[in-house]
């Protein structure tokens, strides 16, 4: 593939051709394959005007119902470029072209198709009021957008996330400065061109490319004509963004990192339970926020559970993201891959057992740049180490056994993070007695990754802040103004 430039996307235009640029890398083999505009505090600037002048033109007086047919427009156009999307997102992130295929670009859509949906049958809240004079009043709330909303997404599932915000936000009137990872600019820049070629007014959508801390990110969040900031990454950043966000102050809404855990009970189909695990803990190379890398496991079944979840680990093939053989990718980026990797040399440390993995596989030569990794389980670690307690980010879990439903319920949420957990058991009150413990924004049983846009979707303690989804989102992306009207 040829050396792809990608620019901001300002006011409908494509610009970026300063001084700044950064460097794309790809996952696979290390090659540089695109050559990105780093904004400054000019481009920023430039884009939070033109999304404010949007809000005050032709964008700010359209009925919901005209903002929903464009929503549907964008998600017709992601589909009508499907190819397009897949090669930007498989090329940036290195993941399998199946899972982008089934998961990443059609979920683009589909956020685009959900929030058009949701925002035409919002209601009102109304109420008559008693006063002195016997006649009442009538007070109703309208719900107005915020104003310029700032998008700051990560690079695990780029399109998936950067539309789950983007959607919402344009479905209730708002004007939107993305900032996309440094590592995963395609995808948003390619948006860029759909939401122009169905019609969308000029700076209703921008991008500006970059990183964070003095970078584009940085800027945006402290730029003042931004009036709310929604933020998907790293708990430690969040920190960071919302120290930014108390000038102002404004309103932020965070979805932030986890370390889920999964319980398996001896009563579960193991078949299920294992297949189920080993997606949570391998999939998109264990980069998913709600991703399994504490699993507990009822001890009648144990030694065979870690068994079966061994073999699977040792059936994901690396290779090649449009290879059909593939079962793993590479992590996003050598820098990230340090990072796991130093985890891998903690486990030893701190005295693991290595059931499977632990360090890079043995790839051809021409992939031997890439980012790979191996699939790694641990067991015999205490609770308190490290590799128990943060979260890692890669294609790896720590597996443990328990006696009682009560020790596993104190284990899994032992944790400073509440993003998700991950049930398996046939015991019908079981399920429900635990998932209500669970300390966790999302459980699932006996299902991992199972959506339905409509629901709150969010985190619990150090994972974050507030809740979208369905009509959740419209509590960050709309602000309510209560209307008296004396009878
Ligand atoms: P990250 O926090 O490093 O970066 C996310 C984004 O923030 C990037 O665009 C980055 O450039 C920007 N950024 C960094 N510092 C900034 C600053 N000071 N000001 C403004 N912007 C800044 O996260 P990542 O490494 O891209 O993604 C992985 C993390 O995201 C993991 O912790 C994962 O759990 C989390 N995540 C959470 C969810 C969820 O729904 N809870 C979903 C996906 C990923
Ligand atoms: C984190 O990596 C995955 C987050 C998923 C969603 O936000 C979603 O809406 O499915």
């Amino acid at each position: 593939m040829s050396l792809r430039t990608l620019g901001h996307f300002i006011d409908n235009r494509f610009v970026g051709d300063g001084p700044r640029t950064f460097e794309k890398r790809s996952p696979v083999d290390g090659r540089v394959i695109a050559r990105v505009a780093e904004a400054g505090v000019e481009e920023v600037d430039a884009a939070v005007r033109a999304a404010r002048a949007a809000l005050q033109g032709e964008w700010g007086r359209l009925d919901v119902g005209k903002r929903a047919d464009l929503l549907n427009a964008v998600a017709d156009g992601i589909n009508r470029r499907f190819d397009d999307f897949l090669e930007a997102e498989v090329a940036d992130t290195g993941k399998p072209v199946s899972l982008a295929r089934h998961l990443d670009i059609p979920r683009g859509a589909a956020n685009f198709k959900a929030f058009a949906d949701t925002v035409k049958g919002v209601a009102m809240e109304a109420f008559q009021t008693a006063t002195p004079d016997g006649q009442g009043a009538l007070n109703y709330a309208i719900r107005a957008p915020k104003g310029v909303v700032a998008v700051i997404c990560p690079w695990n599932l780029p399109l998936l996330l950067t539309t789950w915000k983007v959607a919402p936000a344009l479905a209730c009137g708002n004007a939107v400065v993305v900032k996309p990872s440094e590592e995963t600019p395609s995808t948003a820049t390619l948006l860029g061109e759909v939401m122009d070629s169905v019609g969308l007014p000029k700076g209703v959508y921008n991008v500006v490319h970059g990183f964070g801390p003095g970078s584009a990110g940085e800027y945006l969040t402290r730029h003042p004509g931004v009036n709310a900031i929604t933020f998907t990454g790293e708990t430690r950043t969040g920190t960071a963004i919302m120290k930014a966000a108390a000038d102002g102050p404004r309103a932020v809404s965070f979805e932030l990192g986890g370390k889920n855990a999964g319980i398996v009970f001896a009563d579960c189909d193991m078949d299920a339970a294992v297949e189920g695990i080993a997606r949570a803990a391998f999939a998109n190379c264990g980069q998913v926020c709600l991703g399994t890398e504490r699993v507990y496991v009822e001890r009648p079944v144990f030694a065979a559970f870690v068994e079966a979840l061994k073999r699977k680990a040792e059936g994901l093939r690396p290779g090649r993201p449009e290879d059909a053989q593939t079962g793993i990718g590479p992590l996003i980026s050598r820098e990230h891959r340090d990072k796991v990797l130093s985890y891998y040399r903690k486990a030893v440390e701190e005295g693991a057992t290595i059931v499977t993995g632990g360090g890079v596989p043995d790839m051809p030569a021409e992939l031997a740049d890439g980012a790979w990794i191996a699939p790694t389980i641990w067991t015999g670690l205490p609770e308190t180490s490290a590799v128990v307690r943060e979260e890692i980010f890669g294609p790896c879990c720590h597996v443990r056994p328990f006696d009682a439903e009560d020790e596993v319920v104190r284990l899994a949420n032992d944790t400073p993070y509440g993003l998700a957990a991950t049930i398996w058991t046939r015991d019908l009150a079981r399920a429900h007695r635990v998932a209500a413990r669970m300390e966790a924004g999302i459980v699932w049983v006996n299902a991992w990754f199972l959506r339905d846009l409509r629901t709150p979707f969010g985190g619990s303690k150090a994972s974050g802040i507030g809740r979208e989804g369905g009509v959740h989102s419209l509590e960050f992306y709309t602000e309510q103004r209560n209307i008296c009207i004396k009878l």
